[in-house]
């Protein structure tokens, strides 16, 4: 989430505010739905995993608001072959961090036990890959070839 800030090429001021908000919604995001991710018990929405997976969903939603509307406003400035691929790293975002809730969710489709406990994993660890090996390497793409052609965007 941080790189993808740091390749927006925002001024100073700017990113640092930027980040400090969105560093403080993601942990508040995690730390909300930590409690509803221990609880093994809880197997419909009216539980506590469906409490508190839902007040993990207020700073999610912040986060997905602000960096996407950062992203778009980026986009207009950059230029078009930056700009397609800040969108893709956008649309990467929304669809890997999308995968988060619906996987922690399994076990309110009816799912429970081992199978539960396997679709959770399965599904946590196919958004890693894409949002972190994907992720890393498309904002690795868009910072290259902003070193190349700013001046000023340190070089990669
Ligand atoms: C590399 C790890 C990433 C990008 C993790 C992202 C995690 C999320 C977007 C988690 C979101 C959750 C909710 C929105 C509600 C239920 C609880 C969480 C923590 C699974």
């Amino acid at each position: 989430m941080v790189e993808l800030v740091l390749v927006l090429a925002l001024p100073k001021a700017a990113t640092k505010s930027l980040i400090g908000k969105l560093v403080i919604a993601a942990f508040l995001m995690i730390a909300l739905g930590y409690p509803g991710e221990v609880d093994r018990t809880s197997n419909s929405v009216m539980s506590s995993r469906g409490f508190w997976g839902l007040l993990s969903t207020i700073p999610f939603l912040y986060i997905l608001v602000t960096l996407l509307g950062e992203v778009r406003k980026a986009i207009g400035t950059a230029k078009p072959e930056v700009g397609v691929l800040l969108r893709n790293a956008g649309l990467l975002t929304l669809l890997t961090w999308g995968f988060y809730p619906i996987a922690f969710m399994a076990p309110f489709y009816g799912a429970s036990g081992a199978t539960a406990e396997v679709a959770l994993q399965a599904g946590y660890s196919v958004a890693d890959i894409a949002a972190k090996c994907g992720y890393g390497l498309l904002i690795f793409a868009i910072a290259s070839l902003r070193s190349h052609d700013e001046p000023g965007f340190v070089k990669v």
